[in-house]
């Protein structure tokens, strides 16, 4: 700690010492590791950008969303605490559900706002707005964005797939409520477009959302000087269903529409990281990219296109096993961060330390139960802190991660892979138990074989669970 507070020292020396560092986090929405060709040199997916960025970035082997659906790895990231201490057990919220974060609960957007900087979200919300029992969006939108530290929000309420299809500025509608769309009839092989029938607000067009996301962080950033520091969580719309690529690149993969619609957020990386340079922000600003949760890329996917969008991650999105919630992560710092790989153990619920320990305003004692910052490991290549993670399904199944054992507790993938549970036999294994250095990829059931590490493992993960917190 003493080496990074020289090293931040340093690095103060060399601004005006009232100069913080600027975060941009983009949290793309069900981007497998396997689609950047950073991570997978075999992907069918052209990702030149973010390839780019990797290359200028420390890039994480073993970072993990702390949930495999999008709610909870939000809930985490922003509050820093895994999202099943608090109400939602499992599955995620809909477009109309009401307020997850706890009224008082701090955020890093709150946080950083504390600290003097200027705090914006844009992009897919997915945490619920007001505090009834569904949503009136002809009522002001609070407790929402603006009520957990963002200064500015824009977006929609939820996934692309969920109504109501409208925008969302700060605590009210962009464009008013003008009708219905039905579900779309169009399913993952015909194309792009699935989504639920529901609420339409005027003008909007589901090919639409992610360009205008890109338009509004973009003019939130050109407006930012180097006077103020500020925070721009960016949370994507894709390359989640609908998979909605515009025109320009379609057939641009050769991964089919998803493949296209991942192109089309590569682009928006570059755009990102092009308005920094062109601001002069570029230096002094932390990107970090990563995805919520594995792609929900199925095994009749892989057939069509020989494309392995979680690599070779056992299952998928939602799951348990590592394709559920192992994700790509680049934290990008020019001249600060040390470009190359990390094998350090990460969290997303980490972010809002680290964040906290590169600004130099660490974290108070209340909240981010679960958040353990990397700023040390990033800046002086000391290892990482963590030395465990517990891991959660959709279907609320847990596992627990230390060194190269995982344990899960149960049998299943617990989330979208068949079967999700699985009844134990007699006589036969109730758990599961990995060396992930032996068998990453989870082939070799060892619950049997090593009965005593899979009890010690339980105990500690339901030590840990009970304790609400993991944060020393
Ligand atoms: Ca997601």
């Amino acid at each position: 700690m003493v080496l990074f507070s020289m090293l931040l020292g340093a690095m103060a020396s060399t601004h005006a010492p009232s100069v913080k560092p600027n975060f941009v986090v983009i949290l793309a929405d069900d981007m497998g590791w396997g689609d950047l060709g950073a991570y997978n040199a075999a992907s069918r997916i052209p990702t030149p950008r973010m390839d780019q960025m990797a290359r200028e970035s420390r890039r994480f082997l073993d970072a993990h969303s702390p949930s495999g659906v999008c709610t909870p790895t939000r809930y985490g990231l922003l509050t820093g605490r895994y999202s099943w201490r608090g109400k939602l057990k499992s599955g995620v919220l809909q477009g109309y559900s009401p307020a997850l974060i706890e009224p008082g609960r701090p955020t890093l957007a709150s946080h950083l706002k504390a600290n003097g900087y200027s705090t914006c979200c844009v992009g897919k919300w997915h945490l619920g707005l007001q505090d009834g029992e569904k949503t009136d969006f002809a009522k002001p939108l609070t407790p929402g964005p603006l009520d957990v530290g963002f200064d500015r929000y824009f977006g929609i309420s939820a996934s692309l797939d969920m109504p109501p299809y409208v925008f969302l500025e700060n605590r009210g509608l962009k464009t008013p409520l003008a009708g219905t769309i039905g579900a779309s009839k169009m399913r993952r092989e015909g194309g792009g477009g699935f989504w639920r029938a529901g609420a339409l607000g005027e003008g909007f067009t589901h090919e639409g959302v992610l360009p205008e996301l890109q338009k509004q962080a973009i003019g939130y950033l050109s407006a930012q000087t180097k006077e103020q520091p500020f925070f721009l969580y960016f949370p994507l719309t894709g390359p989640h269903t609908p998979w909605m690529p515009t025109p320009e690149f379609r057939g641009k993969s050769q991964a089919g529409w998803y493949g296209d619609f991942v192109c089309q957020v590569d682009s928006l990386v570059g755009s990102v990281l092009d308005t920094l340079k062109a601001r002069g922000l570029d230096d002094n600003t932390v990107v970090i990219l990563t995805s919520d949760n594995g792609a929900h890329w199925l095994a009749k996917d892989i057939a069509q296109f020989g494309h392995l969008s979680n690599a070779s991650w056992r299952g998928q999105k939602a799951d348990i096993h590592e394709g559920g919630h192992r994700i790509p992560m680049l934290v990008r710092w020019p001249g600060k961060v040390a470009p190359g790989t990390s094998d350090a153990l990460f969290c997303l619920t980490d972010i809002a330390a680290t964040c906290s320990e590169l600004a130099g305003i660490p974290l108070g004692a209340e909240g981010f139960e679960d958040s353990i910052g990397a700023g040390e490991h990033l800046v002086a290549q000391t290892p990482g802190k963590r030395t465990s993670i517990m891991h959660h399904s959709s279907q609320g199944m847990f596992g627990y991660r230390r060194g190269a054992w995982k344990v899960v507790e149960g049998l299943g993938s617990g989330g979208f892979t068949a079967p999700a549970r699985e009844i134990p036999t007699a006589g036969n294994p109730t758990g599961q138990l990995y060396h992930l250095r032996e068998d990453p990829f989870e082939t070799r059931n060892r619950w049997a074989s090593d009965p005593g590490t899979a009890r010690g493992m339980l105990a500690e993960l339901d030590a840990l669970r009970k304790a609400g917190r993991s944060r020393p």
